[in-house]
């Protein structure tokens, strides 16, 4: 992918623009976004046909001057040139968290970000490291502030009522970055880690974190940029991502509620032992797939497709509910 001209003050280039879809507003009557009904809370049914974004959604203004269809990605691509870390807070123990795993210890915390940097290194990405935030106990887990495509970048509003000036820190960094940054306004809500991109699709969730406007927002967003966008409602991962993960070539590994889920039903399903869950939050990154360490059967359905796994140990992350695709923001 070629390169944007100059590096930016983040130290990162900014992602090639890609050619957008022009002419009518994408959302209306789009027979490419997906919506199930949502009732949280209640048995969710996934029905695949089409339907309007909710009305209170405005319509998109601007429409790109380009004349031709983006070529589709090639699904399975999963190739980034950088990615956005946050340092560990002294606060991190003060983290939202339903795990009874303990207190995170912040050193060892601290030991773990910087074998994860590294790691993201080794598989080829520059990696710009945002300073700590101590106001903010879950600011590590980056991922929640934001969506980025090769296209735009969206500024998430966290769900969480003590997360949400943890945009004040990535906001600027993506406007450096990017030429078109849309923010989630309220009442919307939405959470990074709810996002899964799969190619052209995106895999909206809806959970605590992410509600209806908050995903209706963003896929306002994405279709303008050409993307196709399905909505999966949740009953009890914390994120959609907590559960899934597109290795590429069509695998996907699948824990818990979302295994039988027909939102994914075309994809090679891995599915992930329950004893395993929390490795069904791995991130592929170029030639490799990052694991949480001490998963055997999962490293073992990976590696056997052929991919090679780096093991990262993730234990002072878990105590507060955060798995390895959190913890970065992976640019294209
Ligand atoms: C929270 O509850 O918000 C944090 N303690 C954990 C966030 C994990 N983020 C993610 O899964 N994307």
């Amino acid at each position: 992918m070629s390169r944007g001209p100059a590096e930016r003050k983040s130290g990162i280039s900014k992602p090639a623009p890609r050619r957008i879809r022009t002419g009518i507003p994408l959302f209306l009557n789009n027979p490419s976004i997906i919506i199930a009904p949502v009732s949280l809370g209640a048995e969710p049914t996934f029905t695949q046909s089409s339907t309007r974004l909710p009305s209170t959604l405005s319509e998109p203004e601007v429409y790109c001057d380009a004349a031709e269809e983006s070529p589709p990605l090639e699904r399975g691509k999963s190739l980034f040139t950088s990615a956005i870390v946050k340092s560990v807070p002294k606060t991190i123990a003060r983290g939202i968290t339903s795990a009874i795993l303990g207190k995170p210890d912040y050193e060892k915390a601290r030991e773990q970000h910087a074998r994860y940097v590294g790691a993201l290194e080794t598989c080829g990405l520059k990696v710009v490291v945002l300073d700590a935030d101590d106001e903010f106990p879950d600011s590590v887990f980056v991922e929640d502030t934001a969506v980025v495509t090769d296209r735009h970048a969206v500024v998430a509003r966290p769900g969480a009522p003590s997360r949400r000036g943890e945009i004040r820190a990535v906001e600027p960094v993506l406007s450096d970055l990017y030429e078109n940054v849309e923010r989630i306004e309220a009442p919307g809500t939405l959470d990074g880690g709810d996002v899964l991109q799969v190619g052209d699709r995106f895999y909206v969730g809806l959970t605590q974190r992410t509600n209806e406007e908050g995903a209706g927002q963003l896929s306002v967003f994405l279709q303008r940029y050409g993307f196709d966008v399905s909505l999966v409602p949740l009953r009890r991962f914390l994120h959609l991502k907590t559960g899934v993960s597109y290795l590429g070539d069509d695998d996907l590994l699948v824990a818990g509620e979302l295994v039988e889920n027909d939102a994914f039903a075309g994809f090679d399903g891995i599915p992930v032992p329950t004893q395993e869950e929390y490795c069904a939050n791995c991130i592929r990154v170029n030639d490799r797939v990052l694991i949480p360490a001490g998963y055997e059967e999962t490293k073992a359905s990976i590696s056997t497709r052929g991919y090679e796994v780096v093991e990262l140990e993730m234990s002072e992350f878990q105590k507060v509910d955060g798995g390895l695709s959190c913890l970065s923001l992976r640019l294209p």
